[in-house]
């Protein structure tokens, strides 16, 4: 029976992302931003130590780019040693973002770190009373490994200790990520481990929770607007029985987070700097402490609207909100501000009007009560989704689907043929 232990998972680790598109933004910005990578490492070494984990796996792309920083690597080998010294064990995989074809020093990691070959191999973790677990993992060779490269991992000895596998990879065709080492969950199962140590999808999920499980820790630190919200590690408890428990533990330093600024009820400019205000806070509540880097949307139908869509007022505003940046230690710092705010029209009475707007709506209107012309609408958007050249990731649409997409077009009508009221 194996003995109870902790260990935990990162992956994505992009030390040293260097930024470059915010070279416009104030110092504190810059250089908060530029040493996140590093900081959030910074915090999972320290949180090996705290719960004291008996090792650290890591899933790949530890570094930013195939020209590794000496920096970067510096700061990798030294945490990794400060956790040898405190008898805590790692083992490393290299992904797509540092292969190990990639230019390396000759700077020597500690011998209580495990960095694996191209080739699957097998390893073992032990504390002072012997064995407790065994992990196979397999670095990328070069940036390009497309192939499914699960069946070269083998299966466990069978010698009851729990088994890990270390792989960046793409499982189920993720199409928002490189399709590198692409793989599925049923070839995962069949390798036959106890838990799969994924990296490569910054997202992090639990694809499956047991039997195997199959985790993927998602990147310690998000990296641009599309990597929103708490970013970190899993923290995997091991019992006697061989189930698990894994607990997220947020490691980022600066948050992103996209957001959606009502303003239904907003009536003039103040109003809108005051809702600005509100979410900035809520952003500032939420973070616990962090810096936030945020883009905002301001939404919503309301009379500021003419105001907002005049030229230049929203760059303006943007600018003077951020005249108002103050460099404290948990500042927000707005990347972008955009209009989405539509005019007040009153479309029900817009609809009488017997011109083209009107008989528009009021064809819109008449389909919108009657069940057979979203039945109808329905059909015909699904036989054109069907033929269409771009339908990847476009699913058929339900009658629900098809009424809220009549409703948001006859808005859009409306305001692209009536214009600003001004
Ligand atoms: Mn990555």
């Amino acid at each position: 029976m194996p003995r109870p232990f902790t260990f935990v998972h990162a992956a994505d680790l992009h030390i040293d992302s260097r930024f470059i598109a915010w070279a416009g933004a104030p110092d504190a910005v810059r250089s908060t931003l530029l040493e996140s990578t590093h900081r959030a490492f910074r915090n999972l070494i320290k949180l090996c130590l705290e719960r004291k984990a008996n090792f650290l796996v890591v899933a790949g792309d530890v570094y930013e780019a195939a020209d590794r920083s000496v920096r970067a690597q510096l700061r990798f080998r030294d945490g990794l040693a400060e956790l040898g010294d405190h008898g805590i064990s790692s083992f490393v995989v290299h992904g797509n973002h540092d292969p190990l074809d990639g230019w390396a020093n000759t700077i020597g990691f500690p011998a209580t770190t495990t960095i694996f070959g191209p080739n699957p191999s097998w390893s073992v973790a032990s504390d002072d009373a012997g064995p407790i677990a065994q992990l196979q993992g397999m670095s990328y060779p070069t940036q390009d490994v497309t192939e499914n490269v699960v069946s070269r991992f083998t299966m466990p000895e069978s010698n009851g200790l729990f088994s890990i596998g270390l792989l960046h990879c793409n499982l189920g065709g993720n199409p928002s990520h490189g399709n590198y080492a692409p793989c599925s969950v049923a070839d995962l199962e069949r390798i036959g481990l106890d838990y799969w140590a994924l990296g490569h999808i910054h997202r992090r999920a639990i694809v499956k929770a047991s039997r195997p499980a199959i985790v993927y820790a998602g990147n310690t630190q998000g990296r641009d607007m599309q990597e929103t919200g708490p970013r970190g590690c899993y923290v995997v408890s091991v019992d006697g029985a061989r189930d698990i428990n894994a607990e997220f533990v947020p490691l980022d330093t600066v948050r992103w987070e996209q957001s959606e600024v009502r303003l239904d009820s907003a009536r003039t400019m103040d109003d809108v700097l005051l809702a600005i205000d509100q979410k900035i806070s809520e952003l500032r509540a939420g973070s616990n402490g962090r810096p936030v880097v945020c883009r905002l949307g301001l939404t919503g139908r309301g009379p500021v609207h003419d105001e907002l869509a005049r030229d230049g007022a929203v760059d303006d505003l943007l600018a003077h909100l951020r005249d108002g940046f103050v460099p404290d230690s948990h500042w927000v710092w707005i990347d972008g501000l955009e209009d989405k705010t539509r005019p007040v029209i009153d479309i029900e009475a817009r609809s009488h009007e017997l011109d083209f707007l009107g008989l528009l709506l009021s064809r819109a209107q008449s389909t919108l009560e009657g069940r057979p012309g979203i039945t109808e609408m329905s059909r015909d958007v699904n036989a054109a989704l069907k033929t269409s050249r771009d339908r990847d990731g476009l699913s058929q649409i339900g009658e629900t689907e098809a009424r809220q997409l009549l409703d948001e077009a006859r808005w859009l009508l409306a305001e692209r043929l009536e214009g600003p009221s001004r």
